[in-house]
């Protein structure tokens, strides 16, 4: 059984369900654009066994071709999709909590695990590879400019409606792949009831809850002077963790909370004689190191436990314990298996609108996904 790579539903293994792709007309589609959250078309659909299916799918009303799709969202699936698995990984978080630079950073990053793992990565469908290289890798890596925060009710947001998918190769036999799903923060941050195209957040094997430190108020006025450029207005972080709780309901996702732009606590070590700085100069501290792949694709248990265990402490002492206390005893009463991550997708605090001239050397960026697919057996 795998998931689909839109709504993240498992799809159930005996009913297949197609959508002509040939000659009938499109017409509005209700459920899809309720899953979708923007409008998408339809054209006449069939369920059908496995068996049936097998021998091909023909349009009753036009007799062209059919492609299978979801039967929840009607997403179209790629190619032999249900032969792999997918681990499907929702970024949530707050405006300008950095995910779409980090989505841009960690597709580069995959190609290294890939190789960790003796397999390559690629893009599983061409509007994945359009999306990645239009919003996420172009700014990033060509013009060196940083992606603007993410604008609600913009056209030109509909990439967020629109997963990324990326094939891992075959592991043990399995093609797997990897969907990330990006997300406007707005839609985190006043998130009103029964939203269904964020219905995804339920169904995610893994959600990443990237909290920026530089919002806490203590390390925003120690960094004022060192890095003014880099303080961005974003929304609480508290309440889109409760309302990221709230979506997720009685699902049961990983929960990954991820201290993004991690290079601002860094330089607090140049910050003189406060207890901040002494903290963030401890050369035994396991968020000051990054030793990568280089013991192998999967993470290392002691060093991701010791992790876990100062980021906890460090966003207790950053006045930030009841974000801790929201994860590991929600309203809900249902607490997910979670850890805690830092990552630093650009590895340097930014000057202005341009990236340093040192250009990229992310930290901790793999963490989080290597976390995610090893709970799901792939490394
Ligand atoms: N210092 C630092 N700044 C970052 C990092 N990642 C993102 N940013 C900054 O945060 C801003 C918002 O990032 P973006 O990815 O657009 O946030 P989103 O709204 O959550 O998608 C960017 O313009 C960057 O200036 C990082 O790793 N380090
Ligand atoms: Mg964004
Ligand atoms: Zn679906
Ligand atoms: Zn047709």
């Amino acid at each position: 059984m795998t998931k689909c790579p839109h709504c993240f539903g498992t799809l159930p293994p005996h009913q297949l369900t197609f959508m002509c792709v040939s000659s009938c007309k499109p017409e509005p589609d209700v459920v899809g654009t309720r899953w979708h959250g923007a409008p998408v078309t339809w054209r006449p659909m069939l369920n059908a066994t496995a068996q049936a299916a097998a021998r091909g799918m023909t349009c009753q009303r036009c007799q062209g071709p059919m492609r299978e799709c979801c039967p929840r969202c009607h997403y179209h699936l790629p190619p032999a999709w249900r032969q792999g698995q997918a681990t499907c990984v929702a970024l949530a978080g707050a405006r300008a909590t950095g995910k779409s630079i980090y989505i841009g950073v960690l597709v580069k990053q995959l190609e290294l695990l890939a190789e960790a793992m003796q397999t390559t990565i690629g893009f599983a469908t061409a509007t994945s590879r359009e999306i990645y290289e239009r919003v996420y890798e172009r700014p990033l890596y060509e013009t060196r400019g940083i992606i603007a925060p993410t604008p609600r009710a913009n056209l030109s947001d509909s990439y967020q409606r629109e997963p990324l998918i990326l094939s891992l190769g075959p592991v043990r036999g399995v093609p797997r792949y990897l969907v990330l799903r990006d997300v406007a923060g707005e839609d985190l941050e006043n998130a009103p009831d029964n939203q269904p195209h964020l219905g995804f957040f339920a169904d995610a094997s893994a959600v990443l809850f990237l909290f920026d430190p530089t919002q806490v108020s203590e390390v925003r006025d120690q960094l004022r002077d060192l890095i003014p450029a880099q303080l961005h207005e974003g929304g609480d972080p508290a309440l889109v963790l409760e309302n990221l709780n709230r979506l997720i309901g009685p699902g049961q996702p990983r929960l990954g909370v991820v201290l993004s732009k991690f290079d601002t606590m860094q330089a607090l070590r140049d910050v003189e004689g406060t207890q901040l700085s002494r903290i963030m100069s401890n050369s035994g501290a396991a968020f000051i190191r990054d030793s990568g792949l280089t013991l192998g694709p999967a993470l290392n248990q002691v060093d991701a436990d010791q992790l876990h265990a100062e980021v906890r402490s460090l966003l207790q002492r950053l006045g930030a314990g009841h974000i801790v206390t929201a994860v590991e005893r929600p309203h809900s009463g249902r607490s997910l298996d979670h850890r805690f991550f830092v990552v630093s997708a650009l590895g340097a605090p930014t000057d202005g609108q341009n990236l340093h001239d040192h250009g990229i050397a992310s930290f901790r960026v793999l963490d989080p996904i290597r976390w995610a697919l090893q709970r799901e057996g792939v490394l």
